[in-house]
């Protein structure tokens, strides 16, 4: 019999606790700022914590309350991408969150479309968990503040109420773009989003106005905690404002239960995983 003192892994037996209500390591205003040339690599060499692959993570120390997709509609800004991660994952973590970040790459240079892009990421994450939560963020766009948790919450929530570019206000009141988050089943009853608005603008309308169309509200942060930067660009290639789009607000109601979830189409063309994120290629059969 050996008497060297084996070390026990800590509590071996023990069942982890939920996490608290209120993360205890949010450090409230953040410093954000898109000058420092980053590359995934720095970004890697620089971190503190460790992910698992996929981009995923789960608090070690107790039970996390939200099982979090984080889903970002993509195409050609990893530059962007890039920022969003270096800020974006030591957030979440101290938001105690049980999260995956899913990239949804709109594959070949057809018009893009966002709110197609998250259906996807919607019906994909499912597939390789158990999310209850699903965030719906732009690429480029970073809180200031860590108390705007990344979860969800009793009404559909609009996260970025105040960014840089409308001087840290909402741009108008029924506003529902850059980040949001909607329950597995705040977002099922509201047949996901449209998949019919190709081009810029109009799709967070339509959302806006499938919750309020399924009476639900919007719940939102206070002007402080929901201050965001975004990274500054040109308008994309192929993403042009669509003139057809804001027509077909005032059919929302008539159109949203045949538009969304129910007839979702798509080819998924790749998953590929870094330490990061999951990324998904997918052909969504847009036009050219
Ligand atoms: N997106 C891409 N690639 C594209 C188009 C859009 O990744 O080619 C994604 C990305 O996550 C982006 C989001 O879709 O943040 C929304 O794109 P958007 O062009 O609708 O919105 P954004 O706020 O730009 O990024 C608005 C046009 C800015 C023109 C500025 C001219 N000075």
């Amino acid at each position: 019999v050996s008497h060297k003192t084996t070390r026990m892994p800590r509590s071996p037996n023990k069942t982890l606790d939920l996490c608290p209500e209120m993360p205890p390591r949010l450090e409230g205003p953040l410093k954000v700022e898109f000058n420092t040339k980053r590359t995934l690599e720095s970004v890697k060499a620089e971190a503190s914590y460790s992910l698992q692959m996929g981009g995923r993570y789960k608090p070690s120390d107790c039970i996390s309350r939200h099982k979090v997709a984080v889903i970002i509609p993509f195409r050609n800004r990893h530059e962007h991408l890039v920022h969003w991660l270096y800020y974006m994952h030591p957030i979440l973590i101290r938001q105690q969150l049980d999260y995956g970040v899913y990239i949804l790459n709109q594959d070949g240079e057809g018009i893009f479309n966002r709110a197609k892009l998250m259906n996807v990421g919607f019906v994909e994450a499912q597939k390789e968990y158990d999310y209850d939560c699903f965030v719906f963020s732009d690429v480029d766009l970073v809180p200031l503040d860590d108390r705007n948790i990344y979860r969800c919450y009793d009404n559909p929530r609009h996260l970025a109420v105040a960014m840089d570019k409308f001087n840290f206000h909402l741009p108008y009141k029924t506003y529902f773009g850059g980040v949001s988050s909607l329950s597995k089943q705040q977002f099922s009853k509201i047949n996901g989003c449209p998949n019919s608005y190709w081009g810029w603008g109009g799709e967070d309308d339509d959302i806006y106005r499938r919750i309020i169309f399924r009476g639900m509200s919007i719940s939102r942060p206070d002007g402080v905690t929901g201050k965001y930067r975004m990274v500054r660009h040109q308008r994309d290639k192929h993403n042009e404002p669509n003139p057809e789009n804001p027509g077909k607000l005032s059919r929302t109601k008539e159109t949203m239960d045949n538009d969304g979830l129910n007839t979702l189409s798509y080819t998924v063309k790749e998953i590929s995983k870094d330490l990061y994120f999951t990324f998904i290629t997918v052909d969504i059969h847009a036009p050219a």
